[in-house]
């Protein structure tokens, strides 16, 4: 996410580095380097101009920001205009005094809005609310299926209704979710590879006749500029509440997340950050200039963690640490919990630091050696995965056999697991900060609707 972007504005900070004070000259090359590196990120000509002049005029302004050294002053204001640009503060989703609240989820074909619709779904049923899924793209005939489909997955209900009216349909969904007692109603509409009258029409009509909440106007953030262009040619026809941008984990760029706001005016709500049904983000403008600046983003991980790691007994499995009774159980347990939060790669780009300790450097993360982990696990009795004492010569290799993988890798992984289990008993004794123990074991219940 936003790699490219990083990268640049990385080397124009270190360009910067190491020197007593900036002079003019200084500041305007800066200037010059950062403006290009937010046009080649796809950032419209206006915004970039708009962006550029105020670091520049701070910048030039000699704040003198306690003790920060020139670029990390430079740094500052970067991430304070990257923040601004993208609306300060995180804008929540509207939810009606008197439900349901109604969702309209608008954009061009292939933007993601079937996937948002599930999303989206997913989200408000863990905040304990109860969604019905309206589809209402009756141009192609696999769209309602699509939908189902997501549905079935999560366990929400999709109303499809009867017929090719997708006014009705829409109508008659809120109806049948004021009926089943549903409190949010998710419409998902139709859409064209390019913005047209009758799309619009048919939009404004839907919009009329469920008078939504909320429009959300979905796009493809790999589309950069394109997206913010849509969004204009949207806005002249239907106002929408709030931008979903979706597919940011494939936008190395980052121009229309950085200017979609500043060119319509309406926040980005929800980015969606993968194909999976949990890849969807509330949007925090100071977090994601964080993120482009390489400073990770440990908030968003805590949260992610927070959502989706579910832990039976954490009680149990508190005492078990520090008891050193750890099981190899435990660990395939969340080593998946960790897998269900997205890509490891996704995930360290978060943490604070790891960009940039890692910049130029290709680290490549290897996924499929997890797979491979958990094949060894799983090619153990329960007995050897609650003793992994008892795992002899002749145990090791029928495991390897078992799982497709080689001794060493069996021998590798039982090392680990002790080294870990010992330092974790270590924890548990007061080693090391009874808090931090606690964290680790995940000490909070977290509980799932
Ligand atoms: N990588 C990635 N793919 C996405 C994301 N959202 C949607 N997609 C994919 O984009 C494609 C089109 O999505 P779909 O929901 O059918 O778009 P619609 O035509 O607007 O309803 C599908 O292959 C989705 O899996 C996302 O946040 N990240
Ligand atoms: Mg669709």
């Amino acid at each position: 996410m936003f790699d490219a972007l990083g990268d640049r504005l990385h080397g124009v900070f270190s360009g910067l580095s190491g020197r007593g004070k900036l002079s003019a000259d200084d500041i305007d090359l800066a200037m010059r380097e950062i403006r290009r590196a937010l046009l080649e990120a796809d950032v419209s000509l206006p915004v970039v101009k708009q962006v550029t002049n105020a670091i520049s005029e701070r910048a030039k302004g000699a704040e003198v920001l306690g003790s920060l050294k020139p670029e990390e002053q430079v740094v500052t204001i970067v991430n304070e205009e990257l923040t601004r640009l993208m609306g300060e503060t995180n804008v929540g989703l509207a939810m009606a005094s008197k439900p349901p609240t109604i969702i309209l989820a608008a954009g061009l074909q292939g933007s993601g809005k079937t996937t948002f619709c599930a999303k989206l779904a997913r989200h408000l049923q863990k905040q304990g609310r109860a969604p019905l899924m309206v589809a209402c793209d009756v141009q192609r005939p696999a769209a309602a299926d699509q939908l189902e489909v997501l549905g079935r997955q999560i366990d929400a209900p999709v109303y499809r209704g009867d017929g090719k009216d997708p006014v009705k349909i829409a109508s008659q969904g809120v109806k049948e979710a004021g009926k089943a007692g549903k409190d949010v109603v998710i419409v998902d509409t139709a859409g064209r590879t390019s913005v047209d009258e009758e799309m619009m029409a048919q939009l404004v009509d839907i919009r009329d006749a469920v008078d939504p909440t909320s429009v959300l106007l979905v796009l493809d953030a790999m589309t950069g500029q394109t997206a913010v262009d849509v969004a204009s040619a949207f806005s002249d026809a239907v106002d929408f509440d709030g931008v979903v941008l979706t597919k940011l984990d494939g936008d190395a760029r980052g121009g229309a997340a950085l200017s979609v706001r500043a060119v319509t005016g309406a926040p980005i709500i929800f980015i969606g950050t993968g194909e999976k049904i949990d890849a969807l983000e509330a949007f925090h403008p100071d977090r994601m200039a964080s993120r482009i600046l390489g400073r990770g983003d440990l908030q968003s991980l805590m949260e992610k963690a927070q959502e989706t790691v579910e832990i039976e007994d954490p009680k149990d499995l508190q005492r078990r640490i520090k008891d050193g009774n750890l099981t190899l159980e435990d660990f395939l347990d969340q080593m998946r919990q960790v897998k269900k939060m997205g890509p490891i790669s996704q995930l360290l780009g978060m943490v604070p630091g790891f960009k940039s300790a890692t910049r130029g450097k290709d680290i490549q993360v290897d996924e499929d050696k997890l797979g491979r982990v958990e094949a060894i696990i799983q090619s153990m009795t329960p007995e050897e995965r609650r003793r992994p004492d008892m795992i002899n010569g002749s145990r090791r290799r029928r495991i390897a056999m078992g799982s497709g993988t080689s001794v060493q890798e069996v021998n590798q992984l039982l090392s680990q697991f002790k080294q870990m289990r010992k330092l974790m008993k270590q924890i548990g004794k007061g080693a090391i900060p009874a808090g931090l123990a606690e964290g680790l074991a995940g000490g909070q219940q977290l509980t799932h609707p």
